[in-house]
C-alpha cells in the first residue's frame, strides 16, 4: 500500500513556498491536506478571504493530493493522532517560536507508532500573510466582505467591532493589532454608528441625517478596508422604505443591519431622559422585519432586531416576549441595549434567552456598562461586542486640546508632543509620498 503524507495549510493564497511543500510530499506517498478551518484560522489570525470550501477546490486539484480533509484547530496532533500518516512535511521555520511547542507535540506523537518528521528550508521571502496584505490594498468584493460577518461569528469566541465614523477612523480599526502569545488580535470588523456619523456632520442623531449620505460614508470607508461592517440602521425608517434601504446596504457589501424598535423621533439611546421615545408596536415592529427579510437577496446578509425594552423602562418579560416575536419574523441576530452603569439586566436577559436559542448570535453594546470584559460577554452567550462610539469620543478631546494650546501660547510648537509629526503624516497613507 501506497504511503501517506500529511501537510497541513491554509491556502488562502497559494505561492511557490507551497509548491515545494507539496513537491517533497509527493516523494513520499499519498498526500492528505489537513487543511484549516475558519476557525482554526482565527485561533491565530484574521479569517481567510476564500471560505474552506473554495479553498478546498483550489488543492483537491493538485498533483498527488489524494483528500482534503479539515483541520479544526491550529494545533496539528488530532489529526496526525487520528490519521497516523507515515510522514508529515512541514516548513522548518516551526523548530522556533509559538508553533515550536505544536512541533513537539506531533514529533511524540509520530514517534509512538513510527511515523516521520521531514522538515524542508523554509521558503524564504514570501509568506501568505504578506501577500494577504498586498491583496488588501488591491480590494475585496462587496460579495466577500459582505459573507466575512457569518463567518466571523462562526470562528471566533467573541467578534470586536470597532467604531468607525471616516475612512481614517477605519484605517486604525483595519490596521491595529497586537500580539499575545504569538496570536495576532485585531478587530474583526467596524460599527457604522448614527450617533458618531450625525455628530461628525454637526447634526442631532435622531434621523435626520438621511440613510443614503450615510450610504456614502460607508462607501468612502469600504474603499479602502477589507473587514466586515454591521451598519447601525436606525428604526429602519417607514417599512415602506426600509426595502431599498436593505437592498441598497447589501449591494454595498454591508454585512448586516441593525433596527431599533422605536418609532416617531427617535432619539439616543443613552440619554438620561428617554420619557419622551416610544417604542414601537412588537407585532408591527415585527412586520418590518419580515418586510426587510424578503427584499434580501444574498443569504448571507443578516437583519438584526434591537430590543430597547430596558432603555424605555420596561422590564425582561417584555424584552424576551419581543425577542421571541422579532426571531419569529426572521430576524438574523438580537441586539440586547442597555444605558445601565451594570451589566446585570444584560446577562440577565442573555441567560433567558440563551435556553431559547442556541446559536442566533446576540449582540453587547457596552457602553455605559463597560466594565464588563470580553470574556464575561462571551460566557454569558454574546457572540458579539460592539465599541459604539470610542474612536469619535478619543478624537474629539485630542483635537479640543491642540486648539486650546494654540489660542494659549499663540503658536503651536507646545502642541507638537500630542500630534502626528510631519513626518509620520507625511508616510501614512500610501502614496503621498
Ligand atoms: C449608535 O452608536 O448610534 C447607537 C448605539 O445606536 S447608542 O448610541 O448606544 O444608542
Ligand atoms: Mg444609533
Amino acid at each position: 500500500m501506497k504511503k501517506t503524507v500529511y501537510i497541513s495549510l491554509t491556502a488562502d493564497s497559494i505561492h511557490h513556498g507551497h509548491m515545494k511543500l507539496l513537491e517533497t510530499a509527493r516523494k513520499y506517498g499519498d498526500i492528505i491536506i489537513g487543511l484549516l478551518s475558519d476557525k482554526a484560522v482565527a485561533e491565530h489570525k484574521r479569517i481567510p478571504y476564500l471560505n474552506f470550501e473554495q479553498r478546498k477546490k483550489i488543492l483537491i486539484n493538485f498533483k498527488g493530493v489524494k483528500s482534503v480533509i479539515v483541520q479544526n484547530e491550529w494545533d496539528y496532533s488530532k489529526n496526525i493522532k487520528s490519521l497516523k500518516p507515515d510522514f508529515l512535511v512541514h516548513g522548518d521555520d516551526w523548530k522556533t517560536g509559538h508553533m515550536s511547542e505544536i512541533r513537539r507535540k506531533v514529533l511524540k506523537i509520530m514517534k509512538s507508532y513510527g511515523g516521520k518528521l521531514i522538515e524542508i528550508p523554509y521558503t524564504k521571502g514570501v509568506s501568505s500573510s504578506a501577500l494577504i496584505n498586498h491583496l488588501n490594498e488591491i480590494s475585496v468584493t462587496p460579495d466577500i466582505r459582505r459573507s466575512l460577518l457569518r463567518r466571523t461569528i462562526e470562528s471566533n469566541k467573541i467578534s470586536k467591532f470597532l467604531e468607525a465614523h471616516s475612512p481614517l477612523s477605519a484605517i486604525i480599526g483595519e490596521n491595529t493589532l497586537i500580539e499575545k502569545k504569538g496570536k495576532k488580535i485585531g478587530f474583526d470588523g467596524f460599527w457604522s454608528s448614527s450617533l458618531t456619523d450625525s455628530t461628525v456632520v454637526g447634526k442631532p442623531d435622531n434621523e435626520s441625517l438621511d440613510f443614503s449620505q450615510r450610504l456614502n460614508g460607508v462607501d468612502q470607508i469600504f474603499e479602502v478596508t477589507t473587514k466586515p461592517l454591521i451598519m447601525d440602521g436606525d428604526t429602519g425608517g417607514k417599512v415602506e422604505h426600509f426595502e431599498m434601504r436593505i437592498k441598497s446596504a447589501e449591494r454595498l457589501g454591508i454585512s448586516a443591519l441593525i433596527i431599533e424598535d422605536k418609532k416617531g423621533l427617535k432619539k439616543n439611546s443613552l440619554l438620561n431622559d428617554t420619557s419622551r421615545q416610544t417604542q414601537e408596536g412588537k407585532i408591527k415592529f415585527s412586520e418590518k422585519i419580515s418586510v426587510g427579510k424578503k427584499a434580501q437577496i444574498s443569504d448571507d446578509f443578516m437583519i438584526i432586531a434591537r430590543i430597547e425594552s430596558f432603555i424605555l423602562g420596561k422590564g425582561l418579560n417584555d424584552a424576551i416576549s419581543r425577542a421571541h416575536s422579532y426571531i419569529e419574523a426572521g430576524a438574523d441576530g438580537i441586539m440586547i441595549h442597555s444605558k445601565s452603569k451594570n451589566p446585570r439586566e444584560v446577562i440577565a436577559f442573555s441567560k433567558v434567552f440563551r435556553k431559547n436559542y442556541k446559536k442566533i448570535p446576540l449582540v453587547s453594546v457596552p457602553s455605559s456598562y463597560n466594565q464588563i470584559s470580553e470574556k464575561t460577554l462571551y460566557e454569558n452567550g454574546f457572540n458579539i461586542v460592539i465599541y459604539a462610539n470610542h474612536m469619535l469620543r478619543a478624537s474629539y478631546p485630542a483635537m479640543q486640546h491642540v486648539a486650546k494650546t494654540i489660542l494659549e501660547k499663540n503658536r503651536s510648537k507646545e502642541a507638537d508632543k500630542k500630534l502626528l509629526s510631519i513626518k509620520e503624516i507625511l508616510n501614512l497613507i500610501p502614496g503621498t509620498n
